[in-house]
């Protein structure tokens, strides 16, 4: 009845930086998803060409790539009802401008070209990414979460 899906997440290094990770953590929690995979490290240029291979040759692609390898990010499995879209509604729109108010890239960030954080963009692209960032013996879903015992309780 509630299909849940997986999706990847990534705190870029501007925000790790910054200090925002527990604030942006608390953020999917507060809203019910549940965390199955959670990391920090150091991205190499090597995974940024896998991880960014779709934007090869954009005129922004060099920046992009020293920016996600500029220190440590925090990669996360987010799992939840329609994770995939309702975490990329949480981040906003990629151009924080643009962004709604109240989106995490709209309320930490200023520019398109470092907007903070990365999200899945599709089940297809959460489950290639996912698998470029953890092992399967990583992701761990023996524990239930608060959503989870919400929707067990009221069925
Ligand atoms: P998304 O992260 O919202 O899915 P994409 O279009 O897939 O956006 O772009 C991937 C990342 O590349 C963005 O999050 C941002 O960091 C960077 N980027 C995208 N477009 C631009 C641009 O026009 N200038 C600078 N950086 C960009
Ligand atoms: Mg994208």
């Amino acid at each position: 009845m509630y299909t849940e899906e997986r999706t990847f997440v990534a705190i870029k290094p501007d925000a790790v930086k910054r200090g925002f990770i527990g604030e942006i953590i608390a953020r999917f929690e507060k809203r019910g998803y549940k965390i199955v995979g959670m990391k920090m490290l150091q991205v190499t240029e090597e995974l940024a060409a896998k991880h960014y291979a779709e934007h090869l040759g954009k005129p922004f692609y060099p920046e992009l790539v020293k920016y996600i390898t500029s220190g440590p990010i925090v990669a996360m499995v987010f799992q939840g009802y329609k994770a995939v879209q309702g975490i990329r509604h949480v981040l906003g729109a990629t151009d924080p401008c643009e962004a709604d108010v109240g989106s995490i890239r709209a309320d930490y960030g200023q520019l398109k070209a470092y907007n903070v954080i990365h999200g899945s963009d599709s089940v297809e692209s959460a489950e290639r990414e996912i698998n470029l960032y953890f092992k399967p013996e990583e992701l761990c879903t023996n524990y239930k979460n608060m959503m989870e015992i919400v929707i067990e309780s009221v069925n």
